[in-house]
């Protein structure tokens, strides 16, 4: 199964025939389902006559094949089926096939499995050749018909219902799609349901599908969808275009959720939600995925992508969109704070190490390795900063030609900049590189200030990444602002456009020296590299009138500092202390900003920072640092902090709205401050008082992270056994807040703990993913935590490649550490790839992380 072959770019063509209609049925059956499919075919105006026609299939059993009704005898390879030209019609014709697959061994998750009892299916990209023989590409686009039999009560498709019956049902997709958003779904469902009127007037049936039993759990993932589709026709003016909208919950999932047309499918995490059972930021992801999933329907389904390497036209693009709409829905401030600190997290991270690659790669080997921060996240920044550049009016013109355009289409990077071009009559061709050039810019800046003229130079550094050595400048919106030295705006904020390596700007008429906010908003996703005094970040925390610009001088600050604990052992210093202590207490700001601000820096984030600024990070140097921190930071706080806690506390019922859970955040940060003066015992009381899951894990965790919360542990775990979602985060906490020398032990633990059910993907996370999250944990210099993370991936992989290959991540950094770290992380790199057998997903990531 492992042919390592790379696929590429250049190598695009289009495809030899084209589907018309595609009509199938299935026989369900856990050991044997017969799919039955039938194609109506024509040779492809477009390639030159005369093509074989070569069928994607995997692991199916062929039991007949026909053209035109007539019998073939064809032998199928191990990744398809050929059929010689001599064989096929000039025109049109009927392709007919019926094969048997076993979706009950399905570990995989990919294709049509089962979870508890239910069937259901995973396309995107290439989980369709698993059911039946098909041109398994995006480029190809057909209408469905589906039959489903099943002697299950609910079966679903894609499309609208057109007839059903008892152990039987038909579905009908009018809008032609490529195979990947193909779904299917049987079993013994319950839905939530409500209506929709768009806004032509069409009445939509929204039903949330889920076991019996959690039908109570779905109402704010349900009023999520509504938001979401109002807010799709109000901003982008994109109306829902089928007669009934199906979302299936369900516990066995290999990523959040997926698009499918009609039919999304939803890892029930992200689904099931009360106030009892899920956190704020549970809810907050709940509204993001549900709003991203259906926001695809024009961004993907509708207009999808021509092949894979134009992935981030549609991920890019409906993350951008998720993003605007979660902005609406909260305080645009904080999520654009939360959406910079996961960008720099997984992206920069992903960005600065081996597995760097462009928004839009030009080789791969295995596509599911591409579903990453780079092609999601940057795909997003990439699209606010060509925003940024037009204008919000001339955005909304490109967009609109954008679906007038290629509605029903598969388009490339280049039709989406076209349009921009066409639309705005700007030239892309530079701003391009974004899309084909990997890694992080560095921008430089130094100021000067001479009779009134204050001056801002730039310098930009494009760093190689694996396969790219040298890169050209790219399109930079720097978002400016000037504060004078009493807190007052004498410059709002301004675009400039750097297009240059190196590049000035002058502003005039200035009577004094001005305090520079720059890169507002985080215009550009780069490193932004300025001596800057810790007096002039104090200010801009104070002062600057961009949130987003004011919660990152008080993060560069406390970056600064810690880092200079770290590295020269100095004590925080009353600076920051002083100038966070008065966000902390501004009642004038938003909670959810104070708590923000209050966050730590996280210890990978510091081993990132000082790796980039040429040290090598110590990982238990670095643990212990931000722990002094924190123990600082209470210290300076504490008398406060008892009263900011009874202030922020929420009598009368929970809501989820930001308001509520910000002022919820707050309360816990304080909290957790206030746990390691009193020994947990505030802590202890919210755990018990707790009527909501925010505040019941959040107390938990205040009292792991002193090293105390045994018996709360032990009475959430009898709470909640019976809740699987619930239970990962009983799994995840416990490692996550697990001091370094002890983070592989519990984890060895809880992998022998009755209820790992590692073959669930949230559950293998939940553990082995909570102990690649535990920064000095992880990189103990024993080497346990590598080699307990190697030994579960290797053995998830035969079953799951595509999960085992997405946590492989964890070794992506192991250039920044030592070196005996470094030698001990490349050979348990080398002892996977040595390891017959290896999934070709797992080959291709530990390849390109050793760089071999
Ligand atoms: N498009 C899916 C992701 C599919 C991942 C396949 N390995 C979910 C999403 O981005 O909306
Ligand atoms: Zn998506």
């Amino acid at each position: 199964m492992t042919e390592a072959r790379a696929i590429l770019l250049s190598d695009y063509q289009p495809f030899s025939h084209l589907v018309d209609q595609v009509t199938l049925t299935f026989h369900l059956a856990p050991q044997a389902t017969r799919v039955m499919a039938r194609l109506e075919m024509r040779p492809n105006p477009a390639r030159e006559p005369g093509q074989d026609l070569r069928l994607d299939g995997e692991g199916l059993r062929l039991l007949a094949l026909s053209v035109d009704g007539r019998p073939l005898a064809a032998q199928p390879d191990a990744t398809g089926l050929t059929l010689a030209a001599a064989h096929l019609p000039d025109g049109p014709f009927v392709l007919e096939t019926e094969v048997e697959i076993a979706p009950e061994g399905n570990t995989a998750l990919e294709g049509l499995y089962m979870s508890r009892g239910m069937y259901c299916t995973q396309c995107e990209a290439e989980g369709f050749r698993k059911i039946t023989f098909y041109p398994d590409r995006p480029d190809v686009m057909a209408r469905f018909r589906v039959r489903v039999e099943g002697d299950l009560p609910v079966l679903l498709s894609n499309g609208n219902p057109v007839a059903a019956g008892p152990g039987w049902a038909e579905w009908d997709d009018p809008w032609p799609k490529p195979a990947y958003l193909f779904a299917l779904v049987a079993g013994d469902l319950r839905a939530h349901s409500a209506r929709f009127r768009t806004m032509s007037g069409r009445d939509v049936a929204l039903n949330i599908w889920v076991r019996p039993g959690d039908e109570q759990r779905c109402a704010y993932a349900m009023d999520s969808l509504i938001r979401s589709m109002r807010w799709d026709e109000e901003v982008y003016g994109r109306e829902y275009d089928l007669d009934v909208f199906n979302i299936v919950a369900v516990d066995d999932f290999n990523m959040g959720a997926m698009e499918n047309k009609g039919l999304n499918i939803f890892n029930s995490k992200f689904v099931l939600a009360s106030p009892e059972t899920a956190t704020d930021d549970d809810f907050a992801r709940i509204e993001a995925i549900i709003a991203h999933e259906y926001f695809h329907n024009w961004t993907g389904n509708r207009i999808t992508c021509r092949d894979w390497f134009q992935l981030c036209l549609k991920e890019g693009l409906t993350v951008y969109r998720d993003q605007q709409f979660s902005g609406d829905m909260r305080s645009a401030a904080v999520k654009r704070i939360e959406d910079v600190l996961m960008l720099r997290a997984r992206q920069f991270r992903e960005d600065q190490g081996p597995l760097a690659h462009a928004v839009r790669p030009d080789s791969y080997m295995e596509i599911n390795n591409f579903y990453t921060a780079t092609i999601y996240e940057k795909g997003a920044e990439v699209i606010g900063m060509l925003r940024r550049l037009v204008g919000a009016e001339a955005y909304a013109r490109a967009l609109d030609l954008y679906f007038e355009r290629h509605d029903g289409e598969a388009a490339t990077i280049e039709d989406w900049l076209r349009v921009f071009e066409d639309a705005t009559g700007r030239d892309l061709t530079q701003f391009k590189r974004w899309y084909t050039e990997a890694g992080t810019p560095l921008l430089k800046v130094r100021d000067e200030f001479n009779n009134g003229v204050y001056t801002l130079h730039f310098e930009q550094e494009n760093p190689a990444t694996p396969g790219q050595p040298v890169k050209g400048a790219k399109v930079l919106p720097i978002a400016v602002g000037l504060l004078n030295p009493n807190g007052d705006e004498v410059l709002a904020t301004t675009v400039l456009e750097m297009t240059e390596m190196r590049q000035s700007f002058r502003f005039e008429g200035l009577a004094t020296r001005p305090v520079p906010s720059l890169l507002r908003g985080f215009s550009a996703p780069v490193v932004l590299e300025r001596e800057t005094p810790a007096a002039e970040r104090a200010f801009l925390l104070a002062h600057d009138t961009d949130p987003f610009n004011k919660w990152e001088a008080g993060r560069a600050l406390a970056k600064d500092v810690l880092a200079r604990m770290v590295t020269a052992g100095a004590a925080p210093g009353p600076d920051w202390l002083d100038a966070l202590a008065r966000v902390a207490l501004d009642e004038s700001l938003d909670p959810a900003f104070r708590a923000l601000c209050l966050r730590l820096p996280s210890e990978d984030d510091m081993a990132q920072t000082l790796h980039a600024s040429g040290h090598v990070p110590d990982p238990a140097g670095i643990y212990a640092a931000r722990r002094r921190m924190g123990a600082a930071l209470a210290q300076r706080l504490g008398s406060e902090v008892p009263g900011l806690i009874a202030a922020l506390a929420e009598p009368g019922g929970f809501s989820p709205d930001a308001r509520a859970a910000g002022r919820r955040a707050l309360r816990l940060a304080a909290l957790s401050l206030l746990s390691r003066l009193d020994d947990g015992a505030a802590a202890r009381a919210v755990f018990a008082q707790a009527n909501n899951m925010t505040e019941e894990v959040g107390a938990l965790a205040c009292l792991l992270d002193i090293g105390a919360g045994q018996a709360e542990l032990a009475r959430f775990e009898t709470r909640w056994s019976h809740d699987r979602n619930v239970m990962d985060k009983w799994f995840a906490l416990q490692i996550a807040f697990a001091a370094p020398e002890r983070a592989v032990e519990v984890t060895r633990d809880l992998t022998a703990h009755p209820a790992f059910d590692w073959k669930n993907p949230n559950r293998f996370r939940a553990v082995i993913g909570a102990l690649a999250g535990n920064h000095a944990g992880f990189h103990h210099a024993e080497g346990g935590g590598y080699d307990l993370v190697a030994e579960w991936l290797l053995r998830l992989d035969p079953l799951n490649p595509q999960t085992a290959a997405r946590m492989s991540t964890a070794f992506e950094t192991w250039r920044r550490y030592d070196a005996d770290r470094q030698a001990m992380i490349r050979a348990g790199l080398r002892r996977m790839l040595a390891t017959e057998g290896l999934s070709r997903d797992l080959t291709e990531m530990a390849g390109r992380m050793l760089g071999e």
